[in-house]
């Protein structure tokens, strides 16, 4: 199977052949992609049957998320076309990534955020890698209008994932599962917020199966958040609201991309509590030692709602087939949200600087 040595130089480099580039295409990279598929042994034991979980840890990019994949494209491609500056909106994770991928290329890096539902991690970077911050007094769904209103009058590139080459460069995750598992796998599961990455690793999918590089296709299942879950109710969501802000989305941009590619892989849209999220995510940290922010829990919370003693209603498979092979992906690092991380540290000892007073604590 394809094994590159590129693998260490980002994913225009890497995967290049199937990307929308060419020798004139100013690279702008951070050396993303290429991240871990992490066996799961526990999570594989939960859902028994002979079924092997897998987890694609995104949060190891350059700035702690997917964003990266998409962000490398998007910007390259606006330099390429000669852009000085670009805009987002965003619940944090995509203004990390156009912010440090605009630093690094020396164009100027305008975000529109929902004010007081960014993580603060995500704030931070915002700020650190020098993007114009607006917080505005609206929703993610708000935000993005503006920044299509902007984008119709103003010399600047939008970089959501309504721009394309964004869900180009974030269909590379396919590319990379199929090259370590040899094939792709039978269960895809995601969380799915504005839904583009569900899209975009649909796209990979079929790609490399088009091309042989894998002889099936895997079937697509997205968790919405309970209160932000316009896809699975089937209209838009006027108050989207979840612990998971990253999803906290009501009208999702690839709506009709990420619906198809649901039904047309016989999979599902289903949905998961915010209690359940917060479980998986603390279950997740502290039975293999990935910790992951909220919307990423979603698709572990997901899975364990898939689990093989839960007859599904919703979805067409019913369980999870015997002896699966099940990828999920987990799209932000934890500690890009850490006030959701407070209640665990509450529970801390304090004890004198002596060893017996450590050991009788322990
Ligand atoms: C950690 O940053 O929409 O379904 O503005 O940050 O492709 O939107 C983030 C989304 C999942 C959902 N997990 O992906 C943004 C933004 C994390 C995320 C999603 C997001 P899409």
């Amino acid at each position: 199977m394809f094994s590159s040595p590129l693998h260490d130089r980002g994913v225009i480099a890497r995967w290049r052949p199937y990307l929308p580039v060419t020798d004139a295409t100013p690279v702008v990279s951070l050396n993303e992609g290429s991240t871990p598929l992490i066996h799961s042994p526990k999570l594989s034991a939960l859902v028994g049957r002979g079924c092997e979980v897998f987890v694609k840890y995104e949060g190891l990019n350059p700035t702690g998320s997917f964003k990266d994949r998409g962000m490398t494209m998007a910007i390259s491609k606006a330099v390429e076309g000669g852009a000085k500056a670009v805009i987002c909106a965003s619940t944090g994770n995509t203004s990390a990534a156009a912010a440090a991928y605009a630093a690094r290329a020396g164009i100027t890096c305008i975000v529109l955020l929902p004010a007081g539902k960014i993580a603060l991690g995500k704030l931070a970077q915002a700020f650190m890698y020098g993007s114009k911050v607006v917080a505005i007094d609206g929703n993610f769904d708000d935000a993005l209008r503006l920044v299509r209103e902007i984008g119709e009058t103003e010399p600047i590139a939008i970089v959501n994932s309504i721009n394309p080459f964004r869900l180009e460069g974030q269909k590379t995750a396919s590319f990379e599962i199929i090259d370590v598992l040899g094939d792709a796998p039978d269960v895809h599961i995601m969380p799915v917020g504005n839904a583009g990455n569900i899209s975009a690793y649909w796209l990979g999918y079929r790609e490399f199966h088009q091309l042989g590089k894998a002889t099936k296709l895997p079937k697509m299942i997205g968790f919405q958040a309970a209160g932000s879950a316009p896809i699975y109710y089937g209209k838009v969501v006027e108050n989207p609201d979840t612990i998971a802000t990253a999803i906290r989305i009501g009208n999702p941009a690839s709506w009709s991309l990420a619906s198809a590619a649901m039904k047309d892989s016989g999979g599902a849209c289903d949905i998961v509590t915010d209690e359940e999220i917060l479980a998986a995510q603390r279950w997740l940290a502290a039975n293999e030692g990935i910790f992951v922010e909220p919307a990423s829990a979603a698709s572990i919370a997901g899975l364990l709602k898939c689990q093989s003693d839960r007859r599904c209603d919703v979805c067409p498979m019913r369980f999870i087939p015997e002896g699966s092979r099940i990828v999920c992906t987990v799209t932000g690092h934890g500690l890009k949200d850490p006030d959701v991380a407070k209640d665990a540290i509450r529970g801390i000892s304090t004890a004198p600087a002596e060893k017996s007073a450590i050991l009788r604590l322990l």
